[in-house]
């Protein structure tokens, strides 16, 4: 490997796909050699960790195309063991990113000892090489400073967009709750386990935790967000990895991603 892959600038360049597939994707990253199902290791050393990077989806495939093309040499260039896994939500009713988290940390586990876990909105792109995608010794929140919101934090304890916990410490706080249902709300719930746990967020510096969010169509914000996060304390212990249900539809090695198709129903 070059050796000038080792530096680290600071900014990198967007990287925008010629065309919207995932076979132009895998096209343009063919110079990287994957393992099966999105999974990538340095070639010459080994690394310390292996990371999983757990991406909760439904119907964004141009944001999906975006994320691969640029995730893919970002993570690379770090010299990660890493694995990206896709959670597709199969059924159009209300999206529960957080029950699909879930179901990401809870197969990946079967499928290798990833030892921390990244939580990754599909839409967001980091914008600096410094910002490293190392295991955390405590909780972090990674996505502080975004375009969209002028690269300011909207409020100090904003735990959402893309975060980084150990195995753990996941485990510690059992998880995400299952019970948000449309957007908001889960993200605030996961900082409240996390402090309730005496655990710490932490951060990087906003120089370098820059990120741009890719456009889409907003989703449905979930009236019951604001009730159900002033109750949540009260089902840390009952509601989360402990209580999940699902069904795997689907589960396939693809060359850019882990893909897991899954149906929550079962739980409304
Ligand atoms: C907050 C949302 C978060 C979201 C951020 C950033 C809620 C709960 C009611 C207090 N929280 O307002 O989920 O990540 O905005 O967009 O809606």
């Amino acid at each position: 490997m070059n050796r000038d892959v080792l530096y680290f600038y600071g900014t990198v360049r967007l990287l925008v796909p010629s065309q919207e597939t995932l076979e132009e994707v895998a096209q343009e990253l063919s110079w990287l050699r994957f393992l099966e199902g999105g999974r990538q290791m340095p070639l010459d050393c080994q690394a310390k960790y292996k990371i999983a990077i757990i991406v909760p989806y439904r119907n964004r495939l141009a944001n999906l195309c975006s994320f691969l093309l640029n995730m893919h040499p970002f993570l690379t260039k770090q010299q990660l063991d890493y694995t990206i896994f896709i959670i597709e939500q199969f059924d159009d009713g209300l999206f529960n990113r957080a029950m699909l988290m879930n179901v990401g940390f809870t197969e990946a586990l079967k499928l290798h000892d990833f030892d921390c876990f990244f939580f990754h909105d599909v839409d967001l792109i980091p914008e600096n090489d410094r910002n490293i995608y190392s295991c955390p010794d405590q909780p972090r929140h990674m996505s502080v400073a975004i375009d969209k919101f002028n690269y300011r934090l909207p409020y100090v304890d904003l735990f959402g967009g893309v975060i980084g916990m150990s195995r753990k410490h996941f485990q510690l706080v059992n998880g995400f709750s299952n019970m948000f249902w449309g957007w908001g709300g889960e993200d605030d719930d996961m900082a409240s386990r996390v402090k309730a746990h005496d655990l710490n967020i932490t951060r990087y510096h906003p120089d370098v935790a820059r990120y741009h969010m890719l456009t889409h169509a907003q989703q449905k914000a979930n009236p019951k967000r604001y009730e159900k996060l002033y109750s949540g304390r009260k089902r840390f212990k009952t509601d989360g990895l402990n209580n999940l249900e699902y069904r795997v539809k689907a589960l396939k090695q693809l060359p850019l991603f882990t893909y897991l198709l899954v149906d929550l129903t079962s739980r409304r």
